[in-house]
C-alpha cells in the first residue's frame, strides 16, 4: 500500500500541463468523489492499527502534494494566458494607422466650411474653359498681357480652348445661368504658364467667392473679410489696398496683420508686420452685363486667393514643390478629419 502511495506520489510530481481542461481532469483523476485520493481514505480503514500513523503520513503528504500541484498550474496557466502568448495584456495598444489627407485638401475644406458658415454654397466647373468665361466676359481686353500665349495654356489646335487661369470662369458660368441673390464659392485647379520655383507654379489652387444681390456695398465685402481671416488665421486685423483686376472696380488687396512677434513673423511680412494674402472688388458692372445681370438693380463684391500660400504659412511649408512631390514623408505629416 504505502508502495502505491509512493508511486503516486512520483507521478503527481512529474505531471504537468498548459492545459485547462488536462488540468481539471487530473483533479478528477486525484480529488473527485470517485478519485484516487478518496480511494485510499476509504482503504485506510482497512489498514491495520500499527501500520496507520505511517500510511496516513504518506497519505497526507500525497493529498498536500495534488493540491499544491493543481494550484501552481493554475497559477502558469493565467499568467501565461495573461503575459505570455498575448503578450502583456496592460501593454500600450498598437498605433491606429488612420491615413493622412493632402495639406491643401486640409486648408480649402477649412475654408469652404468657414464661409457656408455665412451661407456660400459651393459651385465648380471645368479646367478646360473657352475664351468668353476665361476672358472675354470677365473684361480683360482684348491685348490684356493675362491672355498672352506665355501666361495660358492654350490647346494647340482650337485656339478657343485653353486651361483656366482663374476659377472666375466657374463664376461667369454660374451667373449665366442663376438669378440674383447669388451666394457661391469655387475651388478649383488652375494653370498659368510660368516658370517653377520655390514660390510658384504652373498648377495651382484657387477659392473665389462670389455675392450678387440688391445693395452690396464694400463695406459688405470688408465684414465677410474680417469674419474670415478671423475663422482662419485667428486675425481680424485687415486692410484693403488699391489695386487693379479688369473684372472688378474698386479692386483691392488684402493684408492681413500678421504681427512683428517672432523672427518668422519678420520673416514673413518682410519686416512690415502686414501680410498679402488675397484680391477683392466690387464687380465691374460691364462682367454683370456680359451674365446678363442688371447692374443697375444688382451690385456684388468678389474674392480670390491662392491655397498654396495660404497652405504655406499656416504650415510653414518653405518650398511650393512640396504640394506636387507626393513624398509621403512629407504628406504622412497630414493627418485630420476634415
Ligand atoms: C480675385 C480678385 C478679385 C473675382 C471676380 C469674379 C467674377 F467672376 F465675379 F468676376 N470672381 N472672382 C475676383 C475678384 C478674383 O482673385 C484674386
Amino acid at each position: 500500500m504505502i508502495k502505491e502511495i509512493k508511486k503516486h506520489l512520483k507521478k503527481v510530481n512529474d505531471f504537468h500541463t498548459e492545459n485547462l481542461s488536462e488540468l481539471e481532469s487530473f483533479r478528477i483523476e486525484y480529488s473527485g468523489k470517485k478519485g484516487i485520493l478518496n480511494d485510499f481514505f476509504v482503504s485506510f480503514r482497512d489498514i491495520p492499527n500499527e501500520n496507520k500513523k505511517e500510511y496516513g503520513k504518506e497519505l497526507n503528504i500525497l493529498k498536500e502534494l495534488v493540491s499544491n500541484k493543481i494550484q501552481s498550474i493554475k497559477n502558469s496557466i493565467s499568467l501565461t494566458s495573461e503575459m505570455g502568448k498575448n503578450g502583456d495584456l496592460f501593454r500600450p495598444g498598437f498605433e491606429f494607422d488612420t491615413g493622412s489627407r493632402h495639406p491643401l485638401s486640409i486648408v480649402k475644406n477649412r475654408i469652404i466650411s468657414i464661409f457656408s458658415q455665412i451661407g456660400f454654397k459651393l459651385s465648380e466647373g471645368p479646367e478646360i474653359e473657352d475664351d468668353w468665361h476665361n476672358f472675354t466676359a470677365l473684361n480683360l481686353p482684348e491685348h490684356h498681357p493675362a491672355r498672352d500665349m506665355q501666361d495660358t495654356f492654350f490647346i494647340q489646335t482650337n485656339p478657343d480652348k485653353l486651361l483656366r487661369t482663374h476659377t472666375s470662369s466657374v463664376q461667369v458660368r454660374y451667373m449665366e445661368n442663376n438669378k440674383p441673390p447669388i451666394r457661391i464659392l469655387s475651388p478649383g485647379r488652375v494653370f498659368r504658364n510660368e516658370a517653377i520655383s520655390s514660390r510658384s507654379h504652373c498648377i495651382f489652387h484657387q477659392v473665389e467667392g462670389l455675392y450678387i444681390n440688391r445693395e452690396v456695398s464694400f463695406a459688405d465685402l470688408k465684414q465677410t473679410l474680417q469674419f474670415f481671416t478671423k475663422a482662419l488665421f485667428g486675425k481680424s486685423i485687415i486692410r484693403l489696398r488699391p489695386s487693379y483686376f479688369p473684372f472688378t472696380e474698386p479692386s483691392a488687396e488684402v493684408d492681413i496683420y500678421w504681427g512683428l512677434e517672432t523672427e518668422t513673423d519678420r520673416r514673413i511680412t518682410k519686416g512690415t508686420g502686414w501680410l498679402e494674402i488675397m484680391g477683392c472688388g466690387m464687380v465691374d458692372p460691364n462682367v454683370l452685363i456680359n451674365c446678363n445681370i442688371d447692374p443697375e438693380k444688382y451690385s456684388g463684391y468678389a474674392f480670390g486667393m491662392g491655397i498654396e500660400r495660404i497652405t504655406m504659412l499656416l504650415y510653414q511649408i518653405g518650398d511650393i514643390r512640396m504640394f506636387f512631390e507626393n513624398d509621403l514623408r512629407f504628406l504622412k505629416q497630414f493627418k485630420s478629419s476634415i
